[in-house]
């Protein structure tokens, strides 16, 4: 039989569970039996499941489940900063802190959740966040599951009336890759990136592809709003397409850095790829009452390995 979105009561296809640490989990489903599994802790998406059950999101053997450290794997949230500085840790306070569930959020402008499964969750700044970050602010994550199995990240950030702030942000996705030295990325050729590993110089891409054979650590600047991600011996291609996010960062630790790292197995680099929607190069500045809003959705689809037919 087959499943119309009218026919799936979404607001059914909820489920909240509990983790280790008694922290709320929520499960998405749809009728065709893709799933993804949201974390109170971060506004972590840690898994994300097509209709066969196969995992499509990576999570190392070696992840650290325990606050305020963020997993190793899915998509943390980087806000207010992706990347270093002083003030806050590494991509900021968002990924380490308990969100909650908001059951009477604002309504998106587009009908964009219509016939998915989806949760809003909610992060305010706690007394001791506004010690390090001195900023109201509202953070409103929608994530949701479609009846295609695609998964959309939805943030809205406002400024809740107080000093204009900037921030900078990213959805550090950790995708699963069969071997990531037969995976390649279409979609940036051309663009510049600052390179993590010469000093954030700045650089042009010339390849017309992304190919991985060492650690790579960029930001790829005023990217296109669609990128795909070919995994060859999968045959399958995860198509990222995202707005208000012109930066795409794309990262692989490689051996050394992966053997230095206590939250990601020696080997695990070959099965892991993050290319991260982000907004870097020009941080975000918001008045007071302004909202920004910065949307990242994902498909996988079968592919071979050629890119006239993404
Ligand atoms: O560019 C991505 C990056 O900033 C890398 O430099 C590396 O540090 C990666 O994020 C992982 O960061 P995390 O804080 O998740 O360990």
């Amino acid at each position: 039989m087959g499943h119309s979105a009218a026919v799936w009561d979404s607001r059914l296809a909820l489920e909240t569970v509990k983790d280790w640490n008694g922290i709320d989990q929520i499960v998405l489903r749809n009728p065709l039996g893709g799933s993804a599994r949201v974390s109170l802790h971060g506004g972590q998406v840690i898994s994300w499941r097509n209709e066969r059950g196969e995992e499509l999101l990576f999570t190392s053997s070696k992840a650290i489940f325990k606050p305020p450290k963020a997993m190793r794997g899915g998509i943390p949230i980087c806000f207010p900063q992706f990347g270093n500085c002083d003030s806050i840790e590494q991509h900021g306070f968002a990924r380490n802190k308990i969100w909650t569930v908001d059951d009477d959020p604002p309504p998106l402008p587009t009908n964009d959740s219509q016939g998915k499964a989806y949760v809003d969750l909610l992060l305010k700044p706690s007394e001791e966040d506004l010690k390090v970050w001195p900023h109201s602010f509202e953070f409103r994550l929608r994530v949701s599951l479609g009846m295609d199995g695609n998964l959309t990240l939805i943030s809205r950030i406002r400024n809740v009336n107080g000093k204009p702030f900037s921030f900078s942000f990213g959805y550090h996705s950790h995708l699963s890759v069969s071997d990531i030295s037969e995976v390649r990325i279409e979609g940036l050729e051309t663009m510049d990136y600052f390179d993590n590993l010469s000093k954030r110089e700045r650089f042009t891409e010339q390849g017309d592809a992304i190919t991985f054979e060492s650690e790579i650590d960029r930001v790829y600047l005023g990217s296109p709003n669609c990128v795909a991600v070919l995994d060859h011996e999968r045959k399958r291609t995860y198509v990222i397409k995202k707005e208000g996010l012109p930066d795409v960062v794309v990262w692989n630790p490689w051996d050394k850095k992966s053997k230095a790292m206590s939250d990601l197995g020696d080997d695990e680099y070959k099965q892991m790829l993050c290319v991260d929607g982000a907004a870097i190069e020009k941080p975000i500045t918001l008045k007071p009452g302004e909202e920004w809003t910065g949307r990242m959705e994902i498909a996988v689809v079968p592919s071979s390995f050629c890119s006239e037919d993404l």
